[in-house]
């Protein structure tokens, strides 16, 4: 499998057609490098099929009005988000979702084969909500540009590295915005954050409110993200760039450094994966890496 030619700062395209496939050693190269300095690496032509069996789970039907996603965890198989499942559709969604998941580790193996050592599972999920009918608070608004980061979950600097495909039956394209890069994201951000009160990082996590404890660096992202949501004249006046994902399209993103915003588009499947820094080709690329380097200390 090799690259197209592209001309975009924004994406490599491969015209991988199939899971499994594997990657010459240049492809590989290539991959890696792209993905760690922020772009996407786009599959024009890798699409997820579900057995006929399977489509009559593209529904907005088990979708509660709190929650963009169903979500999965291969490592338990447990189905959450979901409502007014039968036994039988709950366990056709787990299984949709499972094979999924497998599909997307073998992708990032194969591509990635240096990730794989340290390639951590995250969550699988499913949306099949139009982004557009999704009411929400501003920092829930996935449409306005961010970088990832989750108030619960801190991640205590790994990377987070996500699979998504379109898995639309009607035609319909996932349309992004993706804007500059996370150093100058950094750079605009930064001077404006505070630091996080003493002890608040412990009382969380006693409270039950993080899973773990949200480190410097989990504290930064998490205003970087809310910050850069609540202001919506950088939402405007920020470069940024529209792309379009149509059904039967696959893209890989580290969605903690490539700034993004979903504006609309219905029914994808989305794989994350958490990998340590040190398991990069250039941990300097992190974020971790980056904002240390800007405040002049460890974050975690
Ligand atoms: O639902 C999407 O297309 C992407 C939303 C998003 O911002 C994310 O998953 O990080
Ligand atoms: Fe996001």
């Amino acid at each position: 499998m090799s690259y197209e030619v592209t001309h975009s700062p924004y994406f490599q395209t491969l015209a991988s057609e199939n899971w499994q496939a594997g990657f010459d050693e240049t492809t590989m190269a290539k991959a890696i490098q792209a993905l760690e300095q922020g772009q996407l690496i786009y599959f024009p032509h890798l699409a997820f099929h579900l057995f006929p069996a399977e489509m009559p789970l593209l529904t907005t039907r088990f979708s509660t009005r709190k929650r963009k996603n169903i979500s999965y965890n291969r490592m338990t198989d447990d189905l959450h988000g979901t409502k007014k499942t039968t036994l039988l559709e709950a366990e056709a969604l787990q299984s949709l979702l499972s094979r999924f998941a497998e599909h997307a580790r073998q992708l990032v193996e194969n591509l990635f084969p240096h990730y794989q050592p340290a390639l951590i599972w995250g969550r699988t999920s499913y949306r099949p909500v139009q982004i557009t009918h999704r009411p929400t608070s501003y920092r829930k608004d996935d449409k306005r540009l961010h970088v990832d980061a989750f108030p619960a979950s801190p991640n205590q600097g790994k990377r987070i590295l996500r699979v998504f495909c379109n898995i639309n039956p009607k035609g319909e394209d996932r349309v992004w915005r993706i804007g500059e890069p996370f150093e100058s994201v950094a750079a605009q951000f930064l001077p404006r954050l505070k630091k996080p009160m003493l002890g608040s990082s412990r009382l969380l996590q006693l409270l039950g409110l993080t899973k773990g404890l949200r480190t410097l660096y989990d504290h930064y992202m998490l205003q970087i993200h809310d910050q850069m949501k609540a202001d919506l004249a950088y939402q405007k006046s920020a470069r940024q760039t529209e792309l379009r994902f149509p059904p039967g399209s696959s893209w890989i993103v580290q969605t903690d450094h490539v700034s993004h915003a979903a504006m609309s588009g219905q029914y994808m499947l989305e794989q994350t994966f958490y990998l340590p820094v040190e398991a990069m080709q250039d941990p300097r690329l992190s974020p971790l890496r980056v904002l240390e380097r800007k405040l002049g200390k460890e974050l975690i």
